[in-house]
């Protein structure tokens, strides 16, 4: 069923400049550029206007895990349709998707987070967290817990509360963030800041930072700190083994509430239904989203525990909710999606098989000039791009050799995000070993024409 027009590239191009605000756009430069307009997708592959095809070495936006053209998510939203395609769960209703995945939601996560209160985006379940936690400590009797401790180059969305808790300092500079009682802390980012230190060294200071944030705050005046098990956006930053025991055992002591932000690291992405899982986090609340449809439909959650709920519930009703919480369609798209990925086994085939090879052909990549560094954890990986490799020299302006980089991978028909000069990874989790080779052939050969084009041998 086509009902969109029969339109030349160009004439989608024009029609873009000229209704379309993208998000994360020079809206200057829009109006002359061009939008790569994709028109379909197959397995891991993306097709254009122009008949490209593209490897989508990012999943979308590190979300869609059981790769494109499910059938089985399909037909589950068009069951679901006709079946009942809205229904609120507001004024004491449900249905039965949205109870459904709550119990297997409940089932997957680490042990404890036994509820699901869903909105539609990642953004809004770390708002929606805002709104639990301070109410929560407000519940608690300690009214002044209310500050959230995040870190640098941490990405939790872009809702005002969302971008507060993020520290991405180019997105505090638009809109005169963060929001008060939020603070950023060092990330646990050895390849940028651990200088003369090993990594686990530096992971220890790194949670240090955080510690000394709670002592210099108070620990009376901390809510929660909030961590993606791996950073993503802020260019697959992994934790030193010593840092997430460490930051588990500092908020123990202070009593501060964990969140670990699994938006990006859910459903398989490290290996495990969950990057908590791999790195032994013990949550107090979770936000969930991308890989939970795999991008199918927009659909998020906040697993949560028992002392969260109890609490809350000492202040009558929880004055908060969406329009589509709960939506019956997007909760049946993720039920059909984490059957997918349960029968194909991907958290597994992540964990043995697939993830330690993509790590396996990164190694392969290390002797490459403009290489400095390789790092993944599961099929989330990235290529840290150095002016110099002894010493992890940054280059200088930050991003212009990641910016060229990206191009050429394009060029090469690869799809890889550039952070900053860190080329990142994370293709959908049904990549086999044979595609994994193509990703990573595309990849040298975007480095080579970069390495050429800035001159270096
Ligand atoms: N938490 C994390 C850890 C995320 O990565 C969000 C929350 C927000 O989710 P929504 O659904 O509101 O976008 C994200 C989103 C990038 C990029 O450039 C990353 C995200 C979104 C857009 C771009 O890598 N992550």
């Amino acid at each position: 069923m086509q009902r969109t027009h029969n339109w030349t590239t160009q004439e989608w191009v024009e029609a873009d400049r000229k209704h379309h605000m993208r998000p994360f756009t020079d809206y200057v430069e829009a109006k002359t550029g061009s939008a790569r307009i994709v028109t379909r997708a197959e397995g891991i592959y993306t097709f254009d206007t122009e008949g490209n095809e593209v490897l989508d070495g990012m999943a979308g936006l590190w979300c869609t895990n059981v790769g494109y053209g499910r059938k089985e998510l399909a037909d589950a939203a068009y069951s679901q349709m006709m079946e009942l395609p809205y229904y609120n769960t507001f004024f004491n209703s449900a249905h039965k998707p949205s109870i459904e995945l709550a119990g297997v939601l409940a089932e997957l996560t680490p042990d404890g987070l036994d509820h699901a209160f869903y909105a539609s985006s990642g953004s809004e379940a770390n708002d929606t967290i805002v709104r639990m936690v301070r109410h929560y400590w407000n519940m608690k009797g300690k009214p002044a817990k209310k500050t959230f401790i995040s870190r640098e180059y941490a990405y939790h969305g872009t809702t005002m509360a969302a971008a507060s808790l993020g520290g991405m300092s180019g997105m505090h500079g638009q809109a005169d963030l963060p929001l008060p009682g939020f603070e950023h802390v060092m990330p646990p980012y050895w390849y940028a800041f651990g200088g003369d230190m090993t990594p686990e060294e530096f992971g220890m200071a790194a949670a240090k930072a955080v510690e000394d944030k709670i002592l210099e705050l108070g620990a009376d005046k901390v809510a929660a700190f909030i961590g993606e098990p791996i950073q993503g956006a802020g260019a697959v930053i992994i934790p030193p083994e010593t840092y997430w025991p460490e930051i588990q055992r500092i908020c123990k002591k202070h009593d501060v509430l964990l969140i670990a932000d699994e938006v990006i690291c859910g459903f398989g992405r490290t290996g495990n239904w969950f990057g908590s899982q791999t790195f032994d986090i013990k949550p107090d609340l979770m936000p969930i989203a991308k890989g939970l449809t795999s991008g199918y439909i927009p659909l998020s959650a906040v697993m949560t525990t028992d002392d969260i709920v109890d609490t809350l519930g000492k202040g009558g009703e929880f004055q908060h909710g969406f329009t589509y919480s709960g939506h019956p369609v997007a909760c049946a798209v993720a039920l059909a999606n984490i059957d997918v990925i349960k029968r194909e086994n991907l958290v597994e085939r992540t964990r043995t098989d697939t993830g330690p090879y993509l790590s396996e052909k990164l190694a392969e990549l290390q002797d490459h000039p403009l290489v400095g560094e390789v790092r993944s954890v599961g099929l989330i990986g990235a290529i840290e791009l150095t002016k110099n490799k002894e010493t992890r020299e940054l280059f200088e302006p930050m991003g212009e050799v990641g910016a060229k980089c990206k191009s050429h991978c394009m060029a090469n028909g690869l799809i890889m995000r550039s952070t900053r000069d860190v080329m990142v990874m994370s293709p959908p989790l049904i990549i086999t070993r044979a595609e994994i080779d193509i990703m990573i052939e595309r990849a040298r050969k975007g480095l080579d024409a970069t390495a050429k084009e800035i001159g270096v041998a």
